[in-house]
């Protein structure tokens, strides 16, 4: 497989690297020494990556990954002991994360180990999660005196209902792998030599569909969890309607009918 990595940009907290054949990304979380605390330069950075990934048109899906230890042990606590409410408002890096949301192409987590607070959050944006069995998932704000503040009441309170939310937030307890698979916060459990190849080998699936069908069906599924059945089936009607003035929905359908593999221009 011919890799190509991406790391020209010189990103200090970042390895990115792209499958040229198979049109996926990965974005690896390299700050090992700290756990893979999300400091402000490592946020700044995986935007900037994200985004650019995002743009780039031979890339149709992206793995985000940390390592075996660490997925993301959540915001860095060193940096926030540092900050006020004042400097937190005019910094306002809660944008950032909008940024992160915003990512049109479909997002696949492989987590390891800790993904906690910040951490959890930033799974939580993700649309497909690939977990290991050494996964600690939790939102332990509360054991630093504050509470999740990158969507983790929100998103996880949508996902796990309100008293498991209720009691993950107020407890700050981490869950295990099991927990975490019969809560729905990620879609399968597997060892964790395999976690990274499974998370690669669902995206490299993904990214062989038509590309601009995955974006919009991504941003309808998305739509689902922030608005009513009526909207969200509105928001659908829309992008299914849009999918008919592409070359790849002509491409696809007489693709089928020819029974032979469609060629995607993603266009
Ligand atoms: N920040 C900074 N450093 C961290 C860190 C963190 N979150 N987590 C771990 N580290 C560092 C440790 O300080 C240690 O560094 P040295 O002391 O060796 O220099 C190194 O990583 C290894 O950690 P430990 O020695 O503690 O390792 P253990 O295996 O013993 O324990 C642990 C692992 C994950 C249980 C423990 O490190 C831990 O409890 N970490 C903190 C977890 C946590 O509380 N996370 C939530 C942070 S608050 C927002 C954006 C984001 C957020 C909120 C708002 N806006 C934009 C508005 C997010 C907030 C948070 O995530």
């Amino acid at each position: 497989m011919q890799l190509k990595h991406l790391n020209q940009m010189p990103y200090k907290h970042l390895l990115v690297s792209q499958e040229l054949e198979t049109k996926i990304a990965v974005v690896q979380l390299n700050r090992p020494q700290a756990l893979n605390a999300l400091c402000f330069e490592l946020m700044d950075e995986l935007i900037e990556a994200l985004e650019a990934l995002d743009k780039n048109t031979d890339v149709n899906a992206v793995v985000l990954t940390g390592n075996e230890k660490a997925f993301a042990a959540g915001a860095d606590i060193k940096e926030f002991a540092e900050r006020n409410v004042t400097q937190m408002l005019l910094e306002d890096r809660l944008s950032q994360w909008k940024r992160i949301e915003a990512i049109s192409k479909p997002l696949v987590a492989a987590v390891s180990g800790f993904a906690l607070g910040g951490g959890c959050e930033l799974m939580l944006h993700c649309d497909i999660v690939i977990a290991s069995e050494t996964v600690k998932l939790g939102q332990p704000e509360i054991n630093i005196g504050v509470m999740p503040g990158a969507g983790g009441t929100q998103r996880l309170t949508k996902l796990v209902g309100k008293f498991k939310a209720m009691e993950l937030v107020l407890t700050g307890r981490f869950i295990d792998a099991k927990e975490a698979l019969e809560l729905k916060l990620v879609n399968k459990i597997v060892p964790v030599a395999d976690c990274l190849e499974d998370a690669k080998k669902l995206a490299r699936e993904i990214a062989a569909k038509a590309p601009i069908a995955a974006r919009a069906a991504k941003a309808a599924i998305r739509k689902a969890l922030e608005t009513t059945l009526d909207d969200g089936l509105e928001f659908e009607r829309q992008r299914f309607y849009l999918l008919f003035d592409t070359d790849d929905k002509k491409e696809g359908m007489q693709a089928f009918i020819e029974k032979r593999k469609p060629q995607w221009t993603g266009k």
